[in-house]
């Protein structure tokens, strides 16, 4: 029952029970890799060298600071990015959402944005990019 009522994780399609796991103050640095998930390589988008991305381990009540560096880098393009928090009730800090051009500019390149938010509720969550986070690259 602890678990249910007083955890809460952001999982990125992770299993939770295998995926690497970081606290709620975290550093979430997103870039492309080459990687073979099924035996075939191919361009991805990574989160801290792993994909799926880490999962977010907080309790209820915590604090979220995620600081998410835009490490995406493409010889053709350059790329923006936001994480969404997919579920997360942002009460007071809609701000924090992650939603390219409704709740904030892409974060540039090279750059990065801190999303402080409430673990307002237990559960189960994911985080995704809400921009461009296609890889293209060869
Ligand atoms: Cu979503």
């Amino acid at each position: 029952m602890f678990l249910r009522s007083h955890l809460l994780c952001l999982i990125s399609l992770a299993t939770a029970a295998f995926a690497a796991k970081v606290g709620p103050t975290s550093t979430l640095n997103i870039a492309n890799k080459n990687i073979a998930p099924d035996g075939f390589s191919r361009p991805a988008s990574i989160i801290n060298d792993i994909h799926p991305g880490p999962v977010i381990m907080a309790k209820k009540g915590d604090r979220f600071k995620l600081n998410v560096v835009n490490k995406l880098a493409d010889p053709r393009q350059l790329r923006g990015t936001t994480i969404h928090w997919h579920g997360m009730l942002q009460k007071g800090t809609n701000f924090m959402d992650g939603v390219d051009g409704v709740t904030q500019c892409p974060i540039a390149p090279n750059d990065s944005f801190l999303y402080s938010f409430n673990a307002d509720e237990a559960g189960t969550y994911w985080y995704h990019s809400h921009f461009r986070n296609y890889p293209s690259f060869p």
